[in-house]
């Protein structure tokens, strides 16, 4: 078979210096950094759903890319996508992939005829997993897209389509299962309200809860190893939604006891939306334990919605991988491109060309948070600013052994007291741009 990307061969790594589109100028697989190779440490996926559904198109303007693959009928496409889809990783040697129900399959006119074209499409995938070595990262059910969601789907108003939603996920979690998906993920696009007029919100949210419960439940009862994550995300489509940050979500997880069960898949441009940095909620997540997977992508600054830009902000990249290496690398998760081209980007391999450039983003990034950790200067510059809680009455505070009355005794005795310390932001951002560009 010629493929679907026939002008594509494989990408391959040629150094910094190549100008060669089609090469990777950083992304070496091979190459150690922090002792795994960059491929262990970076475990990229691409997005089904941006990656080969979506037709480019915005809010004012029809798409600009045609990905039926030459496909005639709902199913041909489907089917002629998934061939497609597998030539592109192989390609770019991206060795795992992400996917929503709808990306896979049409729905069809009912539940049981979308489950009966998931039973066609499962086998296809899972020869070309078998056939090209990717794996699936996650799965996921789409409970927002189609109309009957517009009031929720866990938080739905109506039981029948709470109902309708529990069986997508089920059928979801199935498909996860059968295919060695290491986690499972549940964004809740629609789950949040418009008006509290009409919301009971407490009423919402303790079926949500009930919801996931019933997923774990099914899941592990099925054998089911892998993670579940929560994807945070403040607003769109909705006003306002529940998961609004990795905070957020820690609260509901631990009032609902589900915060053994879950960890966070934490999503750049939805960081952006909720006017936290990338690096803010991916640090909410590790001091809490529930680090687990990426979204890789990118907002714009100066745009207040979920534009998913392909990545390349070195800077964020870098403080990216600082968490994740300081997290202790990924166990199940890894960096998932929900991301896609510009509506002008229509030239067929610039699609080639924003992986290429997103995963070489990202190997920056771990190649300057591991310089930044060997180098030791910021690390010791934050040890140092709280060393006075390492002896005397710091230690005291610390061991627990202080109390607000010795501590106030204490104070009496010390006279006046001043913070000497420069908090060295400055500093700070000059060793990191030291340890960037170095090489210059
Ligand atoms: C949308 C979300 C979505 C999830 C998966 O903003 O990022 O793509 O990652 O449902
Ligand atoms: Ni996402
Ligand atoms: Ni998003």
């Amino acid at each position: 078979m010629a493929g679907y990307f026939s002008g594509v061969g494989k990408i391959r790594y040629e150094g910094p210096q190549s100008k060669n589109p089609l090469a990777f100028k950083f992304y070496n697989p091979e190459a150690v950094v922090a002792g795994r190779t960059m491929r262990e440490q970076l475990r990229f996926a691409a997005s089904f759903w941006h990656t080969f559904c979506s037709e480019g198109g915005d809010m004012f303007g029809d798409g600009t890319r045609d990905v039926s693959f030459g496909g005639k009928t709902p199913m041909e496409v489907a089917k002629n996508r998934i061939y497609a889809a597998f030539e592109f990783m192989s390609k770019l040697g991206i060795e795992y992939f992400c996917f929503h129900d709808r990306d896979i399959a049409p729905e069809g006119e009912s539940l049981a005829e979308f489950w009966a074209n998931l039973d066609e499409v499962v086998p296809l995938i899972k020869e070309q997993m078998k056939k090209t070595g990717v794996k699936l990262l996650w799965g996921t059910a789409n409970l927002f897209s189609h109309p009957r969601y517009v009031h929720g789907a866990g938080t739905a108003a109506s039981a029948d389509v709470f109902a309708y939603a529990a069986a997508q996920i089920k059928k979801a979690l199935d498909i996860t299962i059968e295919l060695g998906g290491s986690g499972y993920v549940f964004w809740g696009g629609r789950e949040g309200y418009e008006t509290l007029l009409n919301t009971d919100m407490g009423f919402e949210l303790d079926n949500l809860a009930r919801l996931l419960h019933m997923a774990v439940d099914y899941a592990r009862g099925k054998g089911y190893r892998g993670d579940f994550y929560i994807e945070p995300k403040p607003k769109e489509p909705t006003k306002h939604q529940y998961d609004y940050d990795a905070a957020t979500v820690l609260a509901f997880l631990r009032k609902y006891d589900l915060v053994d069960e879950f960890r966070l898949n934490i999503e750049a441009n939805h960081a952006t939306l909720a006017q936290h940095s990338f690096q803010h909620e991916l640090r909410v997540a590790r001091i809490n334990g529930v680090f687990g997977s990426i979204d890789a992508n990118q907002g714009d600054m100066l745009l207040g919605w979920d534009t998913d830009q392909f990545p390349t902000d070195v800077y964020n990249t870098t403080h990216c991988m600082l968490e994740v290496l300081r997290a202790g690398g990924f166990r199940n998760g890894g960096l998932n491109f929900d991301a896609k081209i510009r509506r002008a980007s229509m030239n067929p391999r610039d699609l080639f060309v924003a992986y290429i450039a997103g995963m070489d983003a990202f190997a920056l990034g771990l190649r300057i948070a591991d310089r930044i950790i060997r180098d030791g200067r910021v690390d010791q510059f934050v040890a140092d600013r709280y060393a006075s809680f390492r002896t005397g009455i710091g230690a005291e505070i610390v061991s627990g052994s202080a109390t607000l009355e010795s501590l106030a005794d204490y104070a009496l005795r010390l006279g006046r007291v001043e913070e000497k310390n420069s908090g060295g932001q400055e500093y700070l951002e000059s060793v990191i741009n030291s340890l960037m560009f170095s090489g210059i």
